[in-house]
């Protein structure tokens, strides 16, 4: 019998080279596992029914690399797409693992980094459009501050959107089908970092120059470190129309960024996410940056890969029983959900303003009113646990 949770390309799932490449290094120890070839990452998540492959420029084409050399992987991973199928959905730059960014790449202080750190991502989209392409994201891994004294913030988020501006002029000077996703993270590698939160981001993307061509790309552990709920930054992004990609995986509260495997932890917050991406008939890639424990050897790389798909899909189908669950839709409507997305005065009238400034409540009878959240949530918590 088909298993009902085998991953499809349909699924729209994606990697990127360096989750499922991801070496096992930490910062108290070495690498555990052996360098994966970008060739090998296609074939084996082409077999498990990924629907694409991601990659940081250094992640395809080592630094340093000639322009021959660059040529030759470039059309040897192009081979291995065509052969498997497999896309590439999204690209981006690493600007974080080069020391010639350990002050920041677009908001460090030496104006000739900022400038090298704009050039090596106009090269890199070159790079992922190249290979078919149409969101960059953004990570501002090193764009933060330890010594408070030697940032100016507001000096920083100007060059950060001078950045941006100038990869959207590119853009659109070059007529690429390409739109900027940027990612927020509250902090890690550096003791603090700009735009990090959901919040941050999208105040920041209205003051662009072409705000209409940037978004976010929203990471399930980075909001979650900062304590956050993952599935309201969502719902608040999608909500903005500014969801152009999604980063899952699973993290705990406080804790560093563990990019685990997705739903190994925070089930709840992963089951409204899933739920949220399905019921808003979101298109995007879901894609899964995450890398697998320390601990595995090359092979379990891959039992973690088909973990974060498997994991999607049981979700999915929870959500889906979630809809179909008669007595969950009696506590929903107990709960009024239906009622909250009726407005209630047109602001544009003023005689429904000043009624309402001049009616009569009884906040006695309406604080009498219950909600029925117990049983309610009580029915998602026996669902996810497998017995609804
Ligand atoms: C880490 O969460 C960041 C980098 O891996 C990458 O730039 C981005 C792409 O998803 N996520
Ligand atoms: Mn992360
Ligand atoms: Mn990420």
């Amino acid at each position: 019998m088909e298993d009902q949770f085998e991953p499809k390309p349909e699924h729209h799932f994606t990697f990127g080279l360096w989750t499922i490449g991801n070496r096992g290094r930490d910062p108290f120890g070495h690498e555990t596992r052996p360098a994966l070839d970008p060739v090998t990452a296609v074939e084996r998540l082409a077999e498990l029914g990924a629907y694409g492959v991601n990659f940081h420029d250094d992640d395809l084409v080592p630094p340093g690399s000639s322009p021959a050399e660059r040529d030759r992987i470039v059309s040897r991973f192009r081979r291995a797409l065509d052969d498997t199928g497999l896309r590439v959905p999204m690209a981006t730059t690493n600007l974080f693992s080069d020391p010639v960014f350990n002050d920041g790449a677009f908001t460090a202080n030496d104006p000739d980094v900022r400038r090298y750190a704009m050039h090596k991502t106009l090269r890199a989209i070159d790079l992922g459009t190249e290979l078919g392409a149409n969101v960059y994201v953004m990570w501002g891994g090193r764009e933060g501050v330890e010594c408070d004294a030697a940032k100016d913030v507001a000096a920083a988020l100007d060059r950060y959107a001078e950045a941006v501006n100038v990869c959207c002029a590119y853009i659109r000077d070059q007529g690429l089908d390409l739109r900027l996703a940027l990612e927020p993270k509250p902090n890690e590698p550096r003791g603090d970092l700009f735009l990090p939160t959901v919040g941050h981001a999208l105040a920041f993307i209205e003051t662009l120059e072409w705000p209409e061509l940037v978004g976010l790309n929203p990471e399930f552990a980075h909001e979650t470190m900062s304590g956050l709920s993952f599935h309201h930054a969502v719902a608040q992004t999608l909500w903005a129309g500014k969801l152009f990609h999604i980063d899952l995986n699973a993290q705990r509260i406080g804790k560093y960024d563990q990019d685990f495997r997705f739903a190994s932890e925070g089930q709840r917050d992963a089951f409204y996410t899933v739920r949220l991406l399905e019921s808003s008939s979101w298109d995007g890639m879901r894609h899964f940056d995450a890398h697998a424990y320390r601990t595995e050897d090359p092979e379990g790389v891959w039992d973690f890969a088909a973990g974060c798909m498997r994991s999607y899909l049981i979700l999915a189908d929870k959500s889906r029983r979630f809809d179909e669950d008669p007595e969950i839709a009696e506590a929903l409507a107990v709960a009024q959900t239906d009622r909250l997305g009726v407005a209630q005065v047109d602001w544009t009238d003023s005689a429904q303003v000043a009624a309402l400034r001049h009616e009569e409540f009884d906040p006695a009878e309406l604080s009498g009113r219950g909600h029925g959240h117990e049983r309610l949530d009580q029915l998602v918590v026996e669902l996810l646990l497998g017995v609804r």
